[in-house]
Order: structure tokens, then C-alpha cells, then sequence
């Protein structure tokens, strides 16, 4: 996993070089948000379990696919799709506070994309859900830790398209 400092520290090393004005602009931008990103993840962390049922509420419920022959229909398939969304939010939680998507690779999106295609989870309805929670994410925390945040959630819903 990487974050915002390992970034410019690595890519200055690679070329063996001090770290020059842009690099030092990106520290500073990251340094800046400090505080708000803080902020944000105890406001989410606090809220996690509202924040996913709203987005639920908002994007999948009453729809084809909670009604039988659905992906989210039977108790232990929508506790699964509940659960994802979880780790979308904490894991984008976890990549806002770093200034760095390096741990969705690593730890959300690696083989996903084929496992859902697997089990026939669609990825429409998903990227749809993650975007309900960007949403309702935004209008917790604020607009420019909600912009941070947004930043994650769609690089999840990139790497699952
Ligand atoms: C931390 C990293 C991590 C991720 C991301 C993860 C995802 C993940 N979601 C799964 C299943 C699932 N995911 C969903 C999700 C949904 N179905 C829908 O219709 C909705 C649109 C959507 C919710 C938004 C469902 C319903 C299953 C169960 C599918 C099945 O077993 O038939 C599975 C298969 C194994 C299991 O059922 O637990 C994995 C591995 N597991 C991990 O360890």
C-alpha cells in the first residue's frame, strides 16, 4: 500500500533526485486537507452503517433485484451485497485518508470483477449503489471532503466496469 508521501517519495528516488517544486506542491495539497480528511473518516466511520442502508434505500431497494430471481434476493445474498458495500465505504475511507487508490488495487479490486461475473452479481446495480453512497457520503461530510471521497468510490466503480 502507498499513500500520498510514499508516492512523491518514491517517484523522486526513482530519479534519484530531491524532491522538486511538484512534487512539494502535491505534500503541501496533502498536508493542506490533513484536518478534513481526519474529520471526514470519524463523521463516516460513525455513520457507516447508515450511510450503506440509505444508499441501499436510494439505488436497489423494491428493485428487480431484491424480487425473486434478483442477485440481492434470499436474506444471506443481500447481507453479502450489504457486507460489499461496507468494504467499499471503509476501504475508500482508507484510500481518502492515505491521498493514494493504491490499497483499492491491492485489496478491494483484485479479482473482483471476475468473481462477481462469476456469481452473476451485476455490475451496473453496484457501480449504481456505490455512486447512491458517494451521494448521501457527500451531503454527511461536506462538499470538499465529499469531492475527496467521490475521488475512491469512483475508482472502484472503474476498476469493476
Ligand atoms: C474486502 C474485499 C472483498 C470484496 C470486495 C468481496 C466481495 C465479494 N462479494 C461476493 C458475493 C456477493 N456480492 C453480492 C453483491 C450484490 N448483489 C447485488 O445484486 C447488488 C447489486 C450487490 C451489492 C451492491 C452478492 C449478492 C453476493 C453473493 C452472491 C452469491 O453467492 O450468489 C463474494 C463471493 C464470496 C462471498 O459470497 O462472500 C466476494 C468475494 N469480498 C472481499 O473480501
Amino acid at each position: 500500500m502507498q499513500d500520498a508521501i510514499t508516492a512523491v517519495i518514491n517517484s523522486s528516488d526513482v530519479q534519484g533526485k530531491y524532491l522538486d517544486g511538484s512534487a512539494m506542491d502535491k505534500l503541501k495539497g496533502y498536508f493542506a486537507t490533513g484536518e478534513l480528511r481526519v474529520r471526514a473518516a470519524t463523521t463516516i466511520s460513525a455513520n457507516a452503517a447508515a450511510i450503506v442502508k440509505e444508499a441501499v434505500a436510494k439505488s436497489l431497494l423494491y428493485s428487480d433485484i431484491t424480487r425473486p430471481g434478483g442477485n440481492m434476493y434470499t436474506t444471506r445474498r443481500y447481507a453479502a451485497c450489504i457486507r460489499d458495500l461496507d468494504y467499499y465505504l471503509r476501504y475508500s475511507t482508507y484510500a481518502m485518508l492515505a491521498g493514494d487508490p493504491s490499497i483499492l488495487d491491492e485489496r478491494v479490486l483484485n479479482g473482483l470483477k471476475e468473481t462477481y461475473n462469476s456469481l452473476g452479481v451485476p455490475v451496473a446495480a453496484t457501480v449504481q449503489a456505490i455512486q447512491s453512497m458517494k451521494e448521501v457520503t457527500a451531503s454527511l461530510v461536506g462538499a470538499d471532503a465529499g469531492k475527496e471521497m467521490g475521488v475512491y468510490f469512483d475508482y472502484i466503480c472503474s476498476g469493476l466496469s
